[in-house]
């Protein structure tokens, strides 16, 4: 059976980060192609996945003659064909696990666009700016009571596709080192999240990388 997952540069694409590690963490096997998402050579290698997936993006998820495009559907997909545990059983919880997801895929806050992800990465990081710090507050404070609420250690108790999704967005925050002292809990879980080996092999591979250096990050 032949799986490909269409990727992009590790340290600029989290929507390719998010659909990798659903799929690594249903234990799917897949070849991986990764596609250079920089510039200027990025609108060409798009135009040529363009080609077969409508949106012209990464990631998306070849498996035999099915395409599957954008991050959340390959996500979903994983875990289908894994053994479904990435989504509570419980209806109530599970709808509470796609809002958060949903949140994030619709775009979560002002923080995302404003902190790339590319910045994660770069070497001399600025700090963040007064939003920022208030849009970091108002997220921390969602997962410290989600994982208050169900007990931890992940925001729904198991892991799940929330938590995946969300790895992208806390790397970003994490990496301007907020002050996140009065959130324990969302400490210890980010701690979590950046031990699994899933992150760590993407993030090494990530941080090996030479920065994507973006306009506009100092202001
Ligand atoms: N909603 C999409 C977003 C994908 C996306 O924006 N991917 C970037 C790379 S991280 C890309 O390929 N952008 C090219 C484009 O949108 O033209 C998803 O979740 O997969």
């Amino acid at each position: 059976m032949s799986r490909i997952l269409y990727s992009g540069t590790k340290n600029a694409s989290s929507w390719a980060f998010r659909a990798w590690l659903a799929l690594k963490e249903q234990g799917i096997e897949f070849e991986e192609c990764v596609v250079d998402i920089r510039e200027p050579q990025r609108f060409g290698n798009l135009a040529r996945i363009a080609e077969f997936s409508p949106p012209g993006a990464v990631p998306v998820f070849v498996d035999g003659n099915a395409i599957i495009y954008d991050s959340l559907a390959i996500m979903e997909y994983a875990n289908d064909i894994g053994d479904g545990s990435l989504l509570p059983k419980d209806m109530k919880l599970r709808a509470q696990t796609r809002s958060l997801i949903a949140w994030q895929h619709s775009g979560l806050s002002n923080i995302c666009p404003r902190l790339s992800f590319e910045s994660s990465f770069y070497p001399d990081r600025r700090a963040m700016t007064s939003d920022e710090v208030a849009d970091a507050k108002r997220l921390f404070d969602v997962f410290e009571s989600a994982l208050q609420r169900n007990g931890g250690p992940f925001l729904f108790g198991a892991l799940s596709l929330a938590d995946l999704t969300l790895v992208p967005t806390l790397i970003r925050i994490m990496s301007h080192r907020p002050d996140s002292d009065a959130w324990p809990l969302t400490q210890t879980w980010h701690s979590l999240l950046l031990s699994r080996n899933t992150v760590q092999e993407w993030m090494q591979e990530a941080m090996s990388l030479p920065p994507v250096l973006l306009d506009g990050y100092r202001g």
